[in-house]
């Protein structure tokens, strides 16, 4: 993966690998759906990459992820959001804020519904937040399609084909690729024609720090139970490479809301800190193929979620 580094030369001085060709096609396009409706997997799948954390629960993206896929007719950055939903807690319509502002500044809408029977009225939230957006080009996509039968799969398309009158709608299954060639190349054909708008060879502008922070993140959904993961945020503290050493050295805090948290984050005799510190070690060490030293701590930083200072620093609250 090629993230911006720090230099961004080739951006400056406008050289972008090669000439486009006029019919060239460039431009954003934002996913948007209900939590764990499949998009961060579908960035995911269409990048060919790991960009963004899946995992089984709800609400696992906080902050939107972009992502440049490269082709030879067109420029396609992917705004990964957090999932859509109807939330009174201020932390999560912080997350439903930043997916609002990501389809506002979009070329296009990409709306993923997944087919689950009988929750249909989950995405409601998600048809109001398009209705917010009248002159962006939408596609719809029916998510999920492996794991139910075609007639389920027709079923659900006349359903949503009646809260979507003016569209097609392509379902798909991001999960084994099903479909997402096609739905790449309509999503293309929403955009403007116009010049690729970051270097070829540039993946990402998210920086490293997130990445890293992001690892970490994935783990503790990974290893610790229930409501924990949503209570934790990962924060980068030190991010050094030692040259001299082939090194890598990260220093990174889970802030908890409270003590018990933390002891349950520690685990008896540090256990548990010690094996998410071990598997994202090793994950880091694949993303920026280089030995890592982690340093991995956890801090009790009451009510974090509220605290702007700390949401902005997380890229949670527009700052
Ligand atoms: N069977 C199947 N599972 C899928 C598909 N796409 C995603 N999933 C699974 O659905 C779960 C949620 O996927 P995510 O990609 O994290 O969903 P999301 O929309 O990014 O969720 P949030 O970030 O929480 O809003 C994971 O367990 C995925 O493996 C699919 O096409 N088929
Ligand atoms: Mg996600």
């Amino acid at each position: 993966m090629t993230l911006c580094m720090e230099e961004k030369t080739e951006l400056e001085s406008g050289n972008f690998g090669r000439l486009p060709s006029p019919s060239f096609r460039s431009g954003f396009v934002a996913i948007l759906g209900i939590p764990n409706a499949g998009k961060s997997t579908l960035l995911n799948r269409i990048m060919g990459g790991h960009f963004a954390i899946v995992t089984e629960k709800p609400q696992t993206t906080r902050t939107v992820i972009r992502a440049i896929k490269n082709l030879e007719n067109a420029q396609v950055i992917f705004i990964d959001t957090p999932g859509i939903h109807t939330s009174r807690k201020a932390f999560n319509k912080f997350l439903v804020q930043s997916a609002r502002n990501a389809c506002r500044e979009a070329d296009a809408a990409l709306a993923l519904v997944p087919a689950r029977k009988g929750r249909e009225e989950e995405n409601v939230s998600l048809f109001s937040l398009l209705e917010e957006i009248p002159d962006t080009p939408k596609i719809v996509a029916l998510n999920k399609i492996d794991r139910v039968t075609k007639e389920e799969v027709q079923a659900f398309m006349e359903k949503l084909g009646k809260v979507f009158p003016a569209g097609k709608i392509y379902p798909i299954s991001a999960l084994t690729g099903w479909g997402v060639d096609e739905l790449m190349n309509e999503l293309i054909n929403l955009l403007p024609e116009g010049p690729p708008l970051f270097p070829w060879e540039m993946e990402t502008d998210m920086t490293e720090r997130f990445f890293a922070s992001e690892i970490i993140r994935e783990k503790i959904f990974l290893l610790a139970k229930e409501e924990l993961p949503y209570e934790i945020a990962v924060e980068i503290e030190q991010f050094k490479e030692e040259k001299e050493k082939n090194m890598l050295v990260i220093s990174a805090v889970i802030h908890v809301n409270r003590p018990s948290q933390k002891r349950i984050i520690v685990g008896k005799n540090g256990e548990l800190i010690k094996k998410i510190g071990m598997l994202a070690r090793k994950d880091l060490e694949a993303f920026f193929q280089i030995h890592v030293y982690l340093d991995l701590w956890a801090r009790v930083s009451r009510n974090w979620m509220k605290n702007p200072r700390m949401l902005k620093e997380l890229g949670i609250m527009a700052g």
